[in-house]
């Protein structure tokens, strides 16, 4: 599909949970769109999706499909970003990648833009877009951090299976459907395809994310760990992660304490901080009983925080509960706003 000026865009993983959110907000994008590339699998190929009411057929993804590319998002796995993205890189793409393969990479930028856009200046082809529960976290830590400074977080997670791709969503349902069946569950993807254990998530919690790494952490917690010090830019914050898999299609919950290097003030002044920083809204009134939920984030941008306390022994200490759309803000809004600070601080051109 090509009509006229701006930027050629490709979409790998088109087909996917992911993908399939970044072409529904590239259809809304202020970024000028010139012509769209829908890319996936082999088993996609041939298929065809909508781009502003018009069909488009998905095609393989390929080094030659970036030929002509300005812009690629990437959310077809780790593999298929490691093989592919350099391929996009070299024909003059700049690749704005979902998956943990580049993150950690110090010549690539992993950027929020409400924290860390400046980043972007630094990029040398490929940005990485961060883990989602990280992002989620770090849009409303950052307004704190710079208010009172941050010593110490520690999060466990309340985490929805569409993170793990379309086929979670489909397991979790099939799984549901098959226990008011009164039939046992057939469990064959979660908790991490790979392994050899497959657990039932449906009316279970699983505390297992991602595989397990030497210091008995697992994968996704580590990345939490770590990508929060990378985009905060401070590797002296102390963080540790628990996370958990929950029976939730869309939106990850988090109960985040943290431990601050000024003196907290009262919790209505916190709330005017959180209040005025970018893509957070705070939902936090007990006497209402407003808090943020999976079920209300769902479909929205922003991230939500609520349940704010001060720790009642801990002078610097304070819990929250911040829940957002993971699809949305924790990957393919955050990648397009990406795209469109690329655009907008001149760093993407039209070839
Ligand atoms: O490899 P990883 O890192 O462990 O990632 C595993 C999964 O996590 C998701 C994504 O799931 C991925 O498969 N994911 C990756 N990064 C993510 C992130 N940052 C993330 N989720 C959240 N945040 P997904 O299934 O939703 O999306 C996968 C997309 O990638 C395309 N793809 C797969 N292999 C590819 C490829 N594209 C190019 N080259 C390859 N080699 C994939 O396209 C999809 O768009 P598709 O054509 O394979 O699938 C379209 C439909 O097919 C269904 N399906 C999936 N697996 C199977 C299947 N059908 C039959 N058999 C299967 N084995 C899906 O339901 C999908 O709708
Ligand atoms: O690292 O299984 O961005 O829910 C985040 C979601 C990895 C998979 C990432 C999941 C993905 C994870």
């Amino acid at each position: 599909m090509d009509n006229g000026n701006g930027l050629a865009v490709a979409v790998v993983g088109a087909t996917g949970a992911v993908g399939n959110e970044m072409v529904r907000l590239l259809e809304k994008t202020t970024l000028p769109i010139n012509s769209i590339k829908l890319l996936a699998s082999e088993r996609s190929a041939g298929s065809t999706m909508t781009f502003k009411g018009r069909a488009v057929t998905v095609e393989a993804a390929t080094p030659p499909s970036f030929d002509g590319v300005d812009l690629a998002l990437f959310s077809a796995g780790g593999a298929v970003s490691k093989r592919l993205a350099p391929e996009a890189v070299r024909r003059g793409a700049i690749v704005i990648d979902n998956t943990s393969a580049f993150r950690m990479d110090p010549d690539v930028p992993l950027v929020v833009p409400e924290v860390n856009v400046e980043a972007l200046r630094d990029h040398r082809g490929i940005i990485a877009n961060p883990n989602c529960s990280t992002i989620q976290m770090v849009a409303v830590l950052e307004p704190l951090r710079k208010a009172f400074g941050l010593k110490r977080v520690i999060v466990s997670t309340y985490q929805a299976v569409s993170g793990a791709g379309q086929s979670a969503i489909e397991e979790l349902l099939e799984e549901t459907r098959r226990a008011l069946n009164g039939e046992p569950p057939e469990p064959k993807l979660l908790p991490v395809k790979k392994e050899k254990n497959h657990y039932s998530i449906a009316f279970n919690a699983i505390p297992q994310i991602d595989v397990f790494q030497e210091n008995l952490f697992t994968f996704e917690e580590i990345k939490m760990m770590n990508e929060t010090k990378k985009i905060m830019g401070d590797e002296t914050i102390s963080v540790a992660a628990t996370c958990v898999r929950l029976p939730i299609v869309t939106g990850h919950a988090e109960s985040v304490y943290i431990e601050t290097e000024e003196t907290l003030p009262d919790v209505e002044t916190i709330r005017n901080i959180l209040r005025e920083a970018p893509g957070v809204t705070v939902e936090d009134d007990p006497s209402r009983q407003l808090y943020p939920m999976p079920i209300r984030a769902a479909g929205k941008k922003d991230v939500f925080v609520g349940r704010l306390r001060k720790d009642p022994d801990v002078a610097f200490g304070l819990h929250m509960w911040i829940v957002s759309d993971n699809l949305l803000k924790g990957a393919a809004w955050n990648s397009v706003q990406i795209a469109e600070s690329l655009y907008q601080m001149g760093l993407v051109q039209k070839k």
